[in-house]
């Protein structure tokens, strides 16, 4: 399916074509047929032949009703532009041209109808001057009568030409859909209307608003129910839960924990001259109060009176509703830094210019940052700039990280202590202010290397003498029986006071079982070996006589292999070798 919105002057006859295209009439409201005018959002839809379904989101033209208009084109990529022949160029196809032109609108088709009103030559001339200023320059042009059909078959083939044009979006895309209307439909509730521009929705999916997740009860799309329905996509949708009071047109409806809810937002602005310091940013159908700080001629940081799901290289525009001036938007940064000290909007405006079109620089920029934000954001990683680094869903820039790597050499040389050797990960973390202690490995270079969760400088390899002499005795003792752990008496003979076994047993060459039970690390091992020639569970005692040892060594040695997962203790005080 293929979604195209109509634009043009109050009267120049959009209802009008897209009921002659599609059999249906946009205009749903008694008022509107009193009235003459299109009030609200119209929506029908037709096949072409060669194009498959293409639905119309008609517009409202008069100068009323421009921020429905904009609620109308907003989600859209292509546009029916609608001229009288019998008119001249006016005000609102003039506002409707700059809307589309800010939003990025680059397909369309310009119909001039009323045709069999009047000679449509001076007006597809008056209507092409002005559009080829704009990005929809060169437009392909049909000339139409929405009353008599003459030009439908060729307005229906120029359609079908733009169609064919616009790129397929991703079905696994991430959801957001904004709401157009909602209305109560006996029986099933509240049901919302959108245009799914890419993704997947299916009956039963989760989809949020703001924090509150709603469940798709039902799904339909022109007019019939569905179970899925890919974008780009007319859709309607069912929703259950608790709905949130203000779901209204300019909800977003998205897919869960995939979207920034952005309140600050750092833009490209296109027009001329600054916008004042509060308009109105509309983006999809959403219309919202924004007041705007310039950083540079064409930067500004927007702060939102309501946050939106705003993600990098969406397209929105400004207006002022006073003077009816447009500025175009281009999303840079949805989730910019605070602005601190003097002279940083200057240094943000450079930053800004070098992140448009290079998603390696929002790392760059921020110094770290979770890849999973990053994607919220709509940045696309690609392959990571040299000297990134990359742990546990952080990334951390090549700049960033050789800062850090100065700064954890002064860590763990200013925490050395000759007799706790290494330097906890998370003490290193914390000193270095890191997100995460899993990116400290990442930062460790020569001579500094990571063990047992410590990092060691290479001086720390060597033990001090008397400790590298202790451990020679206590290998010597052991080497007969691993489990005859040395009396309190017998360290002390080796020299082994509590720093002596605590720095061994940090640096990893003995086990402490209790404050002077220790053993070698292998000991263990054989411990295991041993324990599961038994039958089933084991008893305390059991386990005394596989080992030959005594209680003061079993007990705790059996608390610590429980401890590590080794051994399980039931409830009868009987142990069992953990199956792994
Ligand atoms: N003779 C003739 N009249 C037309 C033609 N198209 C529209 N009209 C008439 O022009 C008037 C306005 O047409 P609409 O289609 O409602 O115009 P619109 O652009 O949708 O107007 P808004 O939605 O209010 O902006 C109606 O009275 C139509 O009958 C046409 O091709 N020929
Ligand atoms: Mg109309």
């Amino acid at each position: 399916m293929h979604v195209i919105a109509t634009a043009g002057h109050v009267d120049h006859g959009k209802s009008t074509l897209v009921r002659a295209l599609t059999g249906s009439d946009p205009d749903r409201l008694e008022e509107e047929h009193r009235r003459g005018l299109s009030i609200e959002l119209g929506y029908c839809w037709t096949s072409l032949k060669g194009a498959g379904e293409v639905a119309f989101v008609d517009v409202p033209g008069h100068e009323r009703f421009v921020s429905t208009m904009l609620a109308g084109v907003g989600p859209l990529p292509a546009v029916l532009f609608v001229v009288a022949a019998d008119d001249p160029w006016m005000p609102q196809a003039a506002e409707h041209l700059a809307a589309l032109d800010a939003l990025g609108v680059r397909r369309g088709v310009l119909a001039v109808t009323r045709s069999d009103l009047e000679d449509p030559g001076p007006a597809l001339r008056r209507a092409r001057e002005q559009v080829d200023r704009t990005g929809l320059a060169g437009m392909p042009a049909v000339t139409v009568s929405g009353r008599t059909g003459a030009g439908l078959a060729e307005l229906r083939t120029a359609l079908t030409d733009l169609v064919a044009t616009l790129p397929t979006p991703d079905p696994t895309a991430d959801v957001r859909i904004w709401v157009d209307r909602v209305f109560s439909v006996r029986g099933a509730g509240t049901v919302v209307t959108g245009t799914l521009p890419a993704g997947t929705v299916r009956v039963g999916d989760t989809l949020a608003v703001g924090d509150t997740s709603l469940r798709v009860r039902g799904l339909e799309t022109l007019g019939r129910p569905v179970s899925e329905v890919r974008g780009v996509a007319r859709v309607a949708l069912n929703l259950a839960g608790r709905l949130p009071v203000d779901l209204r047109r300019g909800t977003a409806l998205m897919s869960t924990e995939r979207w920034h809810r952005s309140t600050t937002v750092d833009v490209r602005l296109r027009g001329s001259g600054l916008p004042p310091a509060q308009p109105v940013l509309h983006i999809g159908a959403a219309a919202v109060a924004v007041h705007v700080r310039p950083l540079a001629e064409d930067l500004a940081r927007l702060t939102l009176d309501q946050a939106l799901p705003l993600r990098v290289g969406d397209r929105a525009l400004l207006r002022d509703p006073g003077s009816r001036n447009l500025w175009g938007v281009g999303v840079i940064d949805p989730d910019p830094a605070p602005l601190r000290r003097r002279g940083a909007a200057a240094a943000r405006a450079k930053e800004l210019d070098a992140m448009e079109g290079s998603p390696a620089m929002h790392v760059v920029a921020r110094g770290w940052v979770r890849r999973s934000h990053l994607a919220r954001l709509g940045v696309q990683i690609g392959p990571l700039a040299a000297g990134t680094i990359e742990a546990d869903d952080w990334l951390v820039s090549a700049e960033r990280t050789a800062t850090l790597r100065k700064r954890l050499a002064e860590v763990v040389t200013r925490r050395h202590d000759p007799l706790d050797p290494g330097v906890p990960l998370a003490a290193v973390a914390h000193d270095l202010g890191l997100p995460s202690r899993a990116l400290v490995p990442s930062l460790v270079r020569q001579p500094f290397r990571v063990e047992a969760g410590r990092v060691f400088r290479r001086e720390d390899d060597g033990l001090p003498a008397a400790l590298a002499a202790a451990l020679t005795g206590l290998r010597a003792d052991l080497r007969a029986d691993p489990f005859a752990a040395p009396t309190a008496d017998r360290l002390r003979e080796l020299g082994l006071d509590h720093r002596g076994i605590a720095a061994l047993a940090r640096a990893g060459r003995l086990i402490r079982l209790a404050e002077t039970v220790v053993l070698l690390p292998d000991a263990l091992d054989e411990a295991m070996i041993r324990l599961r020639t038994l039958e089933q569970p084991f008893t305390t005692s059991d386990a005394r006589r596989a080992l030959g040892s005594s209680r003061r060594v079993v007990i705790p040695l059996l608390e610590h292999l429980d401890a590590r997962g080794l051994t399980v203790r039931g409830a009868d005080d009987r142990r069992t070798v953990a199956q792994r």
